[in-house]
């Protein structure tokens, strides 16, 4: 299987730390491409440009890391990362949607931020900073579903975090938070977590 990944990508650390949970890492072969260039060889693999995308042996590509992950979780037998059924599964699905939420938000502000500064806006930077923090807030709230096993939901939490860390360090998300601070002071010791830190 080909990945085209890049390390800074939230969306591609949830793939790569769900292959290491998987056991599946040492049969992914990494690529790295350019995203705004549609001549580059990712968009051969996926029309929309984006990392991350998985090539499959069978010569289909899948794109959208919430699909590459139940994947790679589909394909192994043992630890699985998707819950089977029941309230677990859509706690885990829940989750995953909110902290996926939290990268786009994050990211449209970083894109923003990095627009020549007359083209910036300071009404977007400031809808989706409000984005991150309702989230945040939620997910404090609600800390306590992010026990058990580890959960594709834990997965895309903690990978949401260490994106704030490394974009959004200033802003102090642990700030009023010390359940999900805490939590997360545990998730990032785990070698998958710390084998593909940005
Ligand atoms: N929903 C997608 C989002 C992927 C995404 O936006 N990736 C960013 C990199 S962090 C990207 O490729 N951006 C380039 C673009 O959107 O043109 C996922 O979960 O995989």
């Amino acid at each position: 299987m080909r990945l085209w990944y890049t390390p800074t990508s939230p969306y591609g650390r949830k793939v790569m730390v769900t292959a290491i949970e998987a056991g599946l890492d040492k049969k992914i072969e990494i690529r790295s491409d350019y995203t705004k260039d549609p001549e580059r060889n990712l968009w051969r693999d996926n029309p929309l440009g984006k990392i991350p995308a998985l090539a499959l042996d069978n010569g289909k590509t899948l794109i959208d890391s919430p699909v590459i992950c139940e994947y790679l979780d589909s394909i192994n037998r043992k630890k699985k990362l998707f819950p089977a059924k029941g309230w677990r599964r859509w706690t885990a699905l829940h989750q995953q949607a909110i902290a996926d939420g939290v990268m786009d938000a994050a990211l449209l502000r970083r894109t923003e931020s990095l627009r020549p500064e007359s083209l910036r806006s300071q009404d977007v930077d400031t809808l989706h900073k409000g984005k991150v923090a309702r989230a945040l807030d939620l997910l404090e709230k609600d800390a306590k579903e992010l026990s058990g096993g580890l959960t594709i939901g834990q997965v895309a939490v903690a990978c949401a975090l260490g994106y704030l860390d490394l974009r959004f360090a200033a802003d102090e998300w642990r700030k009023g938070r010390p359940k999900l601070a805490a939590w997360y002071g545990k998730i990032a010791k785990r070698p998958s977590f710390a084998r593909t830190k940005p």
